[in-house]
């Protein structure tokens, strides 16, 4: 995953730093060059003198004087051009080793390619703005050092993202311990996977020892209360279900005080997929939400829907709330954006990712997770 912006990524860096090591070297060439060329006339200098200084055709005896004097000038001044190169090789070792100043063009044209290549990549227009001005401003106040560039700037890049990844997220089973029943409701568009996921979390619960119990309040989708009732089965847990077409809003509330009822530690309430723009399905998520007061309301959403993901992420959050994201499908080929986006504009933990169908793939998310990949 995350392949497209690494390569993309990965190829504009290396001709970036390409670059950088280029222009650098000739502006430590001109130094080497300029600093010689104004010395060497030393010698020169004293050559002309002693040329001009020496008469035609001066007495034997006097013409021996003065060259003896003149050449102990000559011995001087090559001993002090001698200590003189020394000197300003060493300065320019040092400089060959030492740091590099960017040039503003050069750092404005990296940070425009970056920009395209986050929004290739599905990374929403203002998060990418947000973070080539922010690279763009730590590439101004930094000095990269002689050596390996592209690993500086990698840095860099890391430091920017990392800072807007950091989104506190939590771990479910140490939140659920906050309230019993702890109640989570799923939420997101059709065939996200929320179904498959919340199998997936009940299974997460089940390895800590907490007790479940799901809510099929679905009961839209031809079959949505069949499937789920599979994973109960193969997850030996009970479900809580009405007749397809019965309002959702009451299998949740039974589910719930099924839970009370029971003792029960964990409510997870499935709903039916729908798009942020339906207004009737989003006031009947509404009712759900005043009904089961659940403590999590969490999105879940293909980390593949790029642009679309950010739009739906931004209606729920606004029309229900969300508390956190778990995207899933990142195990197909996904560009990476959507994590990148949501991390950075919409101030939303994404708390697990989905990397396949099973029960155990499910993971923590982290920014590692991509940023380990794209750089
Ligand atoms: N590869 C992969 N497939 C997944 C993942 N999560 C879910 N799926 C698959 O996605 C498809 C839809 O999953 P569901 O769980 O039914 O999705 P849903 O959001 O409940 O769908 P609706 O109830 O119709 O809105 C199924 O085939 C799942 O196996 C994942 O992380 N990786
Ligand atoms: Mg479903």
């Amino acid at each position: 995953m995350f392949d497209f912006l690494k390569k993309k990524l990965g190829n504009a860096i290396n001709s970036f730093s390409k670059k950088v090591e280029e222009s650098s070297t000739e502006k430590e060439e001109k130094r080497i060059e300029e600093p010689i060329k104004e010395e060497t006339p030393v010698e020169e200098v004293v050559e002309e003198e002693l040329a001009e200084e020496t008469p035609t055709e001066p007495l034997p005896e006097i013409k021996t004087i003065e060259k003896t004097i003149e050449i102990s000038k000559i011995k001087k001044t090559e001993e002090e051009s001698k200590k003189f190169k020394a000197k300003l090789k060493t300065k320019l070792k040092h400089g060959l080793i030492g740091k590099i100043k960017l040039s503003e063009k050069e750092i404005s044209e990296f940070c425009w390619d970056f920009e395209m290549l986050l929004m290739e990549s599905d990374v929403e227009i203002e998060a990418a703005q947000k973070l080539s001005s922010e690279l763009k401003e730590i590439l101004l106040g930094s000095e990269l050092t002689r050596g390996d560039i592209t690993s500086q700037i990698k840095n860099l890049i890391r430091q920017v993202l990392e800072k807007n990844m950091a989104e506190e997220n939590f771990d479910l089973v140490e939140k659920s311990k906050e309230n019993q029943p702890f109640i989570i409701m799923f939420i997101g568009p059709n065939g996200a996977g929320k179904t498959t996921t919340i199998a997936k979390i009940a299974n997460m619960f089940l390895e800590n020892k907490k007790t479940v119990v799901l809510a099929a309040a679905d009961t839209f989708r031809a079959g949505s209360i069949q499937q789920i009732e599979e994973h109960a089965k193969k997850l030996n847990v009970k479900v809580v279900k009405h007749d397809y077409g019965a309002d959702p809003a009451a299998v949740a509330y039974d589910a719930v005080a099924s839970a009370k009822a029971n003792k029960t530690d964990v409510v997870l309430i499935d709903t039916a997929g729908r798009q942020q723009t339906n207004v009737n399905l989003m006031d009947e998520l509404g009712k759900v939400n005043r009904v089961a007061k659940p403590n999590l309301k969490i999105f879940v959403g293909e980390a593949l829907a790029g642009q679309a993901l950010i739009d739906q992420v931004e209606t729920f959050k606004e029309k229900i709330g969300l508390d956190g994201v778990i995207l899933t499908k990142i195990d197909t080929d996904v560009k990476g954006g959507g994590a990148i986006s949501i991390l950075t504009k919409l101030n939303l933990p994404i708390l697990y990712v989905g990397t396949g169908q099973k029960y155990s793939d499910i993971i923590r998310f982290t920014p590692e997770l991509i940023l380990d990949r794209i750089l």
